[in-house]
């Protein structure tokens, strides 16, 4: 792929042409249809061959070594966490600390700002719509302090229901919540949130983890205080994620955990600490998944985020349009079913149907989707429904993949006499 490209038809070649992994077949000779970057997407081969060339030709530890290699590998390091700040549009570098992914993100928030900040009494908000990481460190936060857990509510179709919140608000230190629900695909209000948050004076804590692979996010437009994601879900390795947390919050928060690369001095009886965002950054980090975490980043630049908006918001139409006569017979969509207010999620369910039945007879197509409570349980309850079929875009799926996504079901409709 060249830089500047836009996502026409002969880019969209080249781009699945930059993923290997979809030139394979399954064992029952089927091209893949890859239908499940909401749980983690596929890896274009530059970012495969960075992970490579950090092993092959500069392995070192970093922030130690006084020889060449280390020297390289603390710069690579370093640069990729300054491609995150870029990303995101943070202040500076110094605000993005890297974790092992969203839900680490989350810990160390409710650890180190939680534990110092929150007391009993005090509220935290989230929402209905949040995947567990970002319910049950609140929940386990509470416990540890007697703060109390306030929800947003959904309604029955897993909208968000923002009319009561400034009252909601009340009393309230921190609110945590998704920017994209990850089993509905909804774009949430971020900025009114944030916005209406602020003034009640609580701080704000987004779970970006389906919001940043999709959107481009701009965390000081936002006024965000604290941003999670994983790379993973944004065509880096898995294994690496940041937090990104204005300095004032991170400066004043203590350390989450402790050893080496983290400290200042060092004593037998105590210990400082090393300055931002090292402080947060304790023993030997995931370099080479950090490296190729900035390559994917690069990668997302030169597709520019535009454009995987556009891209999805184009699949996204094109697959309502062809669910549609499926509607008819018994597919139930959930979610905003809108383009404008969709990340390139569609979870559904066909007639009675078990989404695990219907992920099973997708699989035998080699159509890859995920079936089942997607981390959100309490959802599902609101939802009233034990399980979803959820597929997912990205930018390497096209039409094809829509129309295989189709005849899977249809082959369903068939298997279970569907009229
Ligand atoms: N959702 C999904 O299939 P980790 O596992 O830490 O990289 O991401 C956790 C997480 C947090 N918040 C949201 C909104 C998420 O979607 C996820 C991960 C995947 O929906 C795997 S459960």
């Amino acid at each position: 792929m060249n830089r500047g490209a836009s996502a026409t038809i002969a880019t969209e070649r080249e781009v699945r042409a930059d993923f290997p992994i979809l030139r394979e077949r399954t064992s029952r000779g089927k091209p893949l249809t890859y239908l499940d970057s909401a749980a983690t997407s596929q890896k274009p081969q530059v970012v495969i061959d960075a992970l490579d060339r950090y092993y092959r030709e500069y392995n070192a530890n970093i922030h130690r070594g006084v020889y060449e290699i280390a020297a390289r590998a603390t710069d690579a390091f370093e640069e990729a966490r300054a491609k995150v700040a870029r990303f995101l549009n943070a202040a500076e570098p110094a605000e993005i600390i890297w974790t092992r992914n969203t839900t680490e993100a989350i810990n160390l928030v409710a650890w180190s700002w939680g534990g110092a900040n929150l007391h009993a009494g005090d509220v935290i908000l989230i929402s209905e719509l949040e995947h567990h990481s970002n319910l049950v460190p609140w929940q386990l936060l509470a416990e540890r302090t007697g703060a109390q857990l306030r929800f947003i509510p959904v309604d029955e179709r897993g909208e968000l229901m923002l009319g009561n919140l400034d009252r909601l608000l009340e009393g309230c230190a921190l609110v945590a919540i998704t920017h994209v629900s990850n089993t509905l695909g909804t774009i949430l209000p971020i900025a009114e949130i944030v916005a209406r948050a602020h003034a009640a004076g609580a701080i704000v804590l987004v779970d970006g983890a389906q919001a940043a692979p999709h959107l481009a996010v701009d965390v000081r437009a936002l006024d965000l205080d604290f941003y999670a994601l994983s790379a993973h879900k944004m065509l880096g390795p898995t294994g690496i994620g940041i937090l990104y947390g204005k300095r004032a919050l991170l400066e004043a928060m203590p350390p989450f955990l402790s050893g080496g690369d983290m400290i200042r001095s060092v004593s037998y009886e105590r210990s400082t600490f090393n300055e931002l965002p090292w402080k947060f950054e304790a023993g030997t980090s995931n370099i080479a998944d950090a490296i190729a975490f900035g390559t994917a980043i690069d990668y997302l630049e030169a597709y520019g985020m535009g454009n995987v908006r556009s891209h999805e918001r184009a699949l996204l139409a094109y697959a309502y349009e062809r669910l549609a006569p499926l509607e008819e017979r018994g597919l139930a969509i959930y979610g905003p079913h809108d383009v404008d207010r969709s990340s390139g999620v569609i979870s559904m369910n066909f007639a009675d149907i078990h989404a695990h039945d219907l992920a099973s007879i997708l699989d035998t197509e080699g159509v890859c989707i995920r079936a089942g409570h997607h981390c959100t349980m309490p959802l599902m309850g609101r939802l009233d429904v034990a399980a979803t079929a959820r597929a997912s875009f990205y930018i390497y799926n096209d039409r094809n993949d829509v129309d295989a996504l189709v005849a899977g079901l249809e082959k369903a409709a068939t298997i279970f006499r569907i009229s």
